[in-house]
């Protein structure tokens, strides 16, 4: 049976990389930090069958000390300070945990008697391309797009500390001949996402919109100033920031598989995972709107200089024939169908929660 450590198994990646390691046959360890209330929700379906272990990434005893008692086969750090917008308010612990944590991990493995066996995988990420991308004939224009051999020019200081992780992981490849490998994964959401992140915060409104306007009968649902009216109670409008941003999403579930893949080959190597296509944050809120019927998006939307960044990534999309070709990875879960599972989850959700939390 083999053993794989999960740093971040409590967030969305972590939970979905445990369930397919232990569907694999895997010996499952999650390392969790200490947090006033539990962060558990993800994983609780499957705490019987996994071994979690207090930790932080930031504290290369805990880190180290995990890794020599633990005596992995497989590393994966999906751990990080993973919001854009926060990185730029908090720049330091984004750097701390999503830069610094890394160094921890690579040291640890270095000198823990065991650096031949154990296969490392770090959570590298599109957002390290920034503005930059390469560009290709289509059928009626050129495409831009982001593969592996795309230079890289990070906007955030989570980019930032992506990248130099990022090339922290190869230079321990190179100088020491660890066995560890990046994925370069372009945004991946699902019904588990974080609420921050702009796809599940539009479908988790639209849940709790739903749900709200069937409980007041939306027969005569107005607009009324910047929340929705409706009889004698109202509903804060959807307030977001750049709609124009264009991302390669794709599903979580897929992306998972691909990291389990990299770890599989018979050489560490950084791949490219994504989908091939792009949409804007438009396209998302057209489609994951109308799947509840509403056509008119735009009139349940603010845009709010809040949710503005101090440098935008405009545009990804990831060409991920690397990983097709040597892994034979492929995605499976569409545009289309990403959007409505996750109005679907949330509309569920929201159905079970009492009414009047909605109502201000
Ligand atoms: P997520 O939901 O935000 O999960 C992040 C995980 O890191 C959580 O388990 C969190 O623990 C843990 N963590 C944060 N600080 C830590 C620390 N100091 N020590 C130990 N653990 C710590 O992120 P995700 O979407 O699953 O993404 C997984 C990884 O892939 C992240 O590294 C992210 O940056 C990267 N990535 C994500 C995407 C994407 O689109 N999802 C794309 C490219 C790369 P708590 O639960 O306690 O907060
Ligand atoms: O923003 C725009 C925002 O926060 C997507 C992380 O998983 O993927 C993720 O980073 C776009 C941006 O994801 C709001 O300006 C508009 O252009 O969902 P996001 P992200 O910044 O792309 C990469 C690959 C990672 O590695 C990261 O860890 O949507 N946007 N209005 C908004 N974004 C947010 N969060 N909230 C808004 O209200």
């Amino acid at each position: 049976m083999k053993k794989a450590i999960i740093f971040g198994i409590t967030g969305q990646d972590g939970s979905y990389l445990a369930e397919l390691l232990l569907a694999k046959g895997y010996e499952v360890v999650g390392i969790t930090r200490r947090v006033s209330v539990p962060t558990l929700d993800r994983i609780n379906h499957i705490l019987q069958k996994i071994k979690i272990i207090e930790g932080d990434i930031t504290d290369a005893f805990s880190v180290s000390n995990v890794i020599k008692k633990e005596e992995p086969d497989e590393i994966y750090n999906l751990a990080a300070q993973s919001h854009v917008g926060t990185s730029f308010k908090q720049p330091s612990l984004t750097w701390d945990v999503t830069a610094g944590g890394v160094l921890n991990i690579l040291e640890a493995i270095r000198y823990s008697g065991r650096k031949d066996d154990i296969k490392f995988y770090q959570a590298s990420s599109s957002e390290m391309f920034g503005k930059n991308y390469n560009l290709r004939e289509g059928l009626a224009e050129m495409i831009k797009y982001q593969d592996e051999k795309t230079p890289f020019m990070p906007q955030s200081p989570y980019a930032i500390a992506k990248l130099a992780a990022h090339h922290l992981v190869r230079n321990y490849r190179d100088s020491y001949g660890i066995f560890a490998c990046s994925g370069i994964l372009f945004n991946h959401e699902s019904e588990r996402r974080g609420e921050k992140f702009v796809t599940r915060k539009i479908t988790k409104w639209i849940g709790e919109f739903k749900k709200w306007a069937m409980d007041c009968g939306y027969v005569s649902a107005s607009f009324d100033g910047d929340d929705i009216c409706c009889n004698d109670s109202r509903f804060p409008k959807l307030r977001l920031g750049n709609l124009d941003a264009k991302r390669d999403w794709g599903h979580a579930e897929d992306y998972v598989r691909a990291m389990w893949d990299m770890m599989q080959h018979t050489s560490p190597n950084d791949y490219v995972v994504a989908t091939g296509e792009t949409h804007s944050v438009r396209e998302f809120l057209q489609i994951a709107f109308s799947h509840i019927g509403i056509t008119d998006w735009e009139e349940y939307v603010v845009i709010d200089p809040e949710f503005y960044r101090p440098a935008e990534v405009d545009y990804l999309l990831g060409i991920p024939a690397k990983a097709k070709r040597v892994l034979g990875w492929e995605p499976e879960i569409s545009f289309k169908q990403l959007a409505e599972r996750m109005v679907d989850s949330d509309v569920q959700e929201a159905r079970l929660q009492r009414s009047d939390l909605q109502r201000v």
